[in-house]
């Protein structure tokens, strides 16, 4: 017999064809009555899949107690209660390193959009206006800027890498110093903001993140610095960045990410030096299914194996 898996939030047709080859599949959102499954089909779920976005509600991860392994289709997984999980030894794995570029070239693209005003441009040529009244103002350069990175792991050392290509001035502020990186470390991140043009986040989400960026990490970026993130909303402070625009003491953000995801506060909208993205980060045909292929690799193997390949670290003492 198959083991049960349930599966939380949208997953790709290739998943989906791999995970029936394996597994009997439930699907929560097709689920009506969730008392019952509870007390019928989901006796027999041993495993979960879900993706940094959905994660698990506490409530389910509470009521099925057959779940042996929750396999999370990003490298982010701070919707899950992993310290919950962790104590009813359940096994969580994530896809890290396959996504490394995509979130790379995402954090790029939001800068170079931001500094050479390509919506602005764009639409500038769509509503007539170039034949009309002539040249755009100019827009800022991105080669050579002094760049900082709030996040210096797997992702961060790739956004260094791409932006080395541009010659950028890189840094980097972490709660640790990286041993023999080329670029500088600063422990203080309002130090790193004043010596910066462009600030890009990339630290997981969760409660240690919290609000890291503040008001005055912007204040320290000022009229002229730009504010990137492809990490969580939830690392920056959303009020005080939308404040900090509204008054001009930020010059400009490109986000991918927001605090209530798909909610984005409203007067962001009416802002052309902000470029706005809805978390794309790794959301390319290429990149996810290097994701997908991991997240069942990480399920299939626990089942025929006994091994994983991706735990998150809070679980490697549970598996071999
Ligand atoms: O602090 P460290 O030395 O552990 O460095 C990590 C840094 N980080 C922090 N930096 C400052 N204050 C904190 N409270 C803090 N917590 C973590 O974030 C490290 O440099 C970086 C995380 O690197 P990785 O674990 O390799 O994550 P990866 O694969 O780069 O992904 C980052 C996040 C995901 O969790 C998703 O939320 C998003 O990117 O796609």
């Amino acid at each position: 017999m198959k083991p049960g898996l349930l599966i939380i939030g949208e997953i790709t047709p290739r998943m989906a064809e791999a995970f029936a080859a394996s597994f009997s599949c439930y699907y929560l959102d097709q689920i009506a009555d969730i008392d019952q499954f509870l007390a019928t089909d989901g006796l027999s779920v041993q495993a979960m899949t879900t993706s940094g976005h959905d994660g698990v509600p506490d409530e389910i991860l509470d009521r099925l107690t057959a779940v042996k392994i929750i396999s999370n289709y990003g490298v982010g997984y701070d919707a899950i209660n992993v310290d919950k999980a962790v104590s009813k030894d359940i096994i969580v794995t994530h896809t890290p390193d396959v996504l490394n570029e995509e979130v790379a070239t995402t954090a790029l693209m939001l800068l170079m959009a931001v500094c050479r005003e390509l919506l602005v441009n764009d639409r500038y040529i769509r509503e007539g206006n170039w034949s009309k009244k002539g040249n755009t103002p100019l827009s800022r350069a991105v080669d050579g800027m002094a760049v900082g990175l709030l996040g210096y792991g797997r992702i961060g050392q790739a956004i260094a890498a791409k932006l080395e290509a541009f010659s950028c001035d890189v840094s980097y502020h972490a709660r640790t110093e990286r041993e023999n990186s080329p670029h500088r470390y600063y422990p203080d991140l309002v130090s790193m903001a004043q010596d910066v043009t462009a600030l890009i986040v990339i630290t997981p989400g969760g409660a240690s993140t919290n609000h890291l960026v503040t008001d005055e990490v912007m204040e320290a970026l000022g009229p002229d610095g730009i504010l990137v993130n492809v990490a969580r909303g939830s690392v920056v402070d959303e009020d005080a960045l939308v404040a900090a625009l509204t008054d001009g003491r930020l010059g400009a953000a490109g986000l991918d990410v927001f605090a209530a995801e798909p909610h984005v506060p409203e007067v962001l909208f009416t802002m052309d030096n902000v470029v706005l993205t809805p978390h794309i980060g790794s959301a390319t045909i290429e990149t996810r299914q290097a994701m997908g292929d991991l997240t069942v690799e990480n399920l299939v193997r626990y089942f025929s194996e006994g091994k994983v390949t991706t735990p998150v670290p809070e679980c490697k003492h549970l598996v071999s």
